[in-house]
C-alpha cells in the first residue's frame, strides 16, 4: 500500500476519535469532515491524481477508528463526493467547501429534530437518558425552549460513564437530575414518561444500534408501557444494511472494565467489553430524525429516498 503524508491535526483528530477523547456520533462526523477539510489545506500534494489519493488515504486513516457509529462514513462520503476540479487548488476549495457546508448540515439537522422531538415530551414529564446524545438532548433544549418543564433521571453509562457529561448538560439547561447506575434502571420506569436515546447507526429494518445497555433499557420500559424514542440525524442511517450487510459493534479494551490488579486478585477469568448493542425494531416507539418522526419499520423509505440502494466507498484505493 502507497505511504501518503497525512498533516498531523489529521492524525491528532484519528487518535482523539480513537480515545474516546472525541466522542458520541455526531460530534465524530463533524469533527472527521473538519480533518479533511484540514488535511487538504495542508497537504504539499503536487498534482490533482496526489491530492485525491492523499485526501481517500486520510478518510481511510479515518474510518479504521472506530466502526459503529455510520456518521463517520457518512461524513467522509458526504465530503469526497464532493471533491472536485481538474486542479490542486480548485479540488482543496471543492473540500473545505463540502467540510464546512457539512457542518452547517449537522448542526441545522440537530436543531431540526429537536424540534420535532419536543413536541412528544409534555409539560411536567420525566424523562430517562441513557449514554450521552447529543441529538436526544437537542430535544430536551426545543422542549425547554417550549416552556415545558422537564425533570430527568440520567443513567449512569458503564463503563465510561458517559451519564455523567448527559447529568452536567442537563444542569447546565436548568434541569433537575436524578444520577442512577444503570441497573437500577427498572426501578425507576415508573416514575418515567418518556425514555429518550440516541443512535450511532440505524440499520434499514429498524434497528437502533446505540450504547451497550439500551437494547435492555428498551424491553424493560415496553414492559413497564413507558414509551422510548431515539433521536437521530439522518446521517446515523446505515446504508450498507440496505444491501444486507449488518452492522460492526465495536469491541473495546477490557481495561475500560476492570483494572489489572483487581483482575488478577480475582483469578483467570475471561473480560468482553462491547460498546454498542440492538435494539430491534418492535421494542422502539419512535425514531425522531430531522426529516420527520417514524415508526421504526417504516424508517426504509426515508433510507431508499437518501441513498438509493447502496453506498460507495469514496475512500477506497483506486
Ligand atoms: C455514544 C452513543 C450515543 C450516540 C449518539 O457512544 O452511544 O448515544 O453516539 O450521540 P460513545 P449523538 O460514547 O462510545 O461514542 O446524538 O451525540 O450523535
Amino acid at each position: 500500500m502507497a505511504d501518503y503524508d497525512l498533516a498531523d491535526p489529521l492524525e491528532e483528530t484519528a487518535e482523539a476519535i480513537a480515545t474516546m477523547e472525541v466522542r458520541g456520533a455526531a460530534t465524530i462526523a463533524g469533527e472527521a469532515a473538519d480533518a479533511l477539510a484540514t488535511q487538504a489545506r495542508e497537504t504539499d500534494a503536487a498534482d490533482p491524481e496526489a491530492f485525491r489519493a492523499t485526501m481517500r488515504a486520510a478518510a481511510r486513516r479515518l474510518r479504521e477508528t472506530r466502526p459503529t457509529a455510520v456518521s463517520l462514513p457518512n461524513a467522509l462520503r458526504y465530503v469526497l463526493q464532493r471533491m472536485a476540479g481538474d486542479d490542486v487548488e480548485t479540488l482543496r476549495e471543492s473540500v473545505v467547501r463540502a467540510a464546512a457546508e457539512f457542518d452547517r448540515r449537522l448542526e441545522r439537522a440537530q436543531e431540526d429534530l429537536g424540534q420535532i422531538g419536543a413536541n412528544r415530551l409534555q409539560d411536567g414529564d420525566t424523562i430517562m437518558t441513557h449514554c450521552h446524545s447529543t441529538d436526544a438532548l437537542a430535544c430536551v433544549e426545543a422542549a425547554l425552549e417550549q416552556g415545558k418543564e422537564i425533570d430527568a433521571i440520567v443513567k449512569e453509562t458503564r463503563p465510561r460513564k458517559q451519564g455523567h457529561i448527559t447529568a452536567e448538560r442537563l444542569r447546565e439547561l436548568g434541569v433537575p437530575v436524578t444520577l442512577i447506575v444503570d441497573s437500577a434502571a427498572r426501578r425507576y420506569l415508573d416514575e418515567v414518561d418518556h425514555v429518550l436515546v440516541g443512535a450511532d447507526s440505524i440499520a434499514a429494518d429498524g434497528s437502533v444500534i446505540n450504547k451497550i445497555g439500551t437494547s435492555g433499557l428498551a424491553v424493560n420500559a415496553r414492559e413497564r408501557g413507558v414509551p422510548i424514542m431515539t433521536a437521530a440525524q439522518t446521517i446515523k442511517l446505515h446504508p450498507e444494511t440496505l444491501t444486507g450487510h449488518t452492522v460492526e459493534i465495536e469491541m473495546r479494551d477490557e481495561a475500560e472494565v476492570i483494572d489489572a490488579e483487581t483482575r488478577a486478585d480475582i483469578g483467570e477469568i475471561a473480560v468482553e467489553n462491547p460498546a454498542f448493542d440492538v435494539t430491534p425494531p418492535r421494542y422502539m416507539d419512535a425514531i425522531v430524525t430531522e426529516s420527520g418522526q417514524f415508526p421504526p419499520e417504516s424508517i426504509v423509505t426515508l433510507m431508499r429516498e437518501l441513498f438509493g440502494e447502496g453506498a460507495d466507498e469514496p475512500w477506497a484505493e483506486s
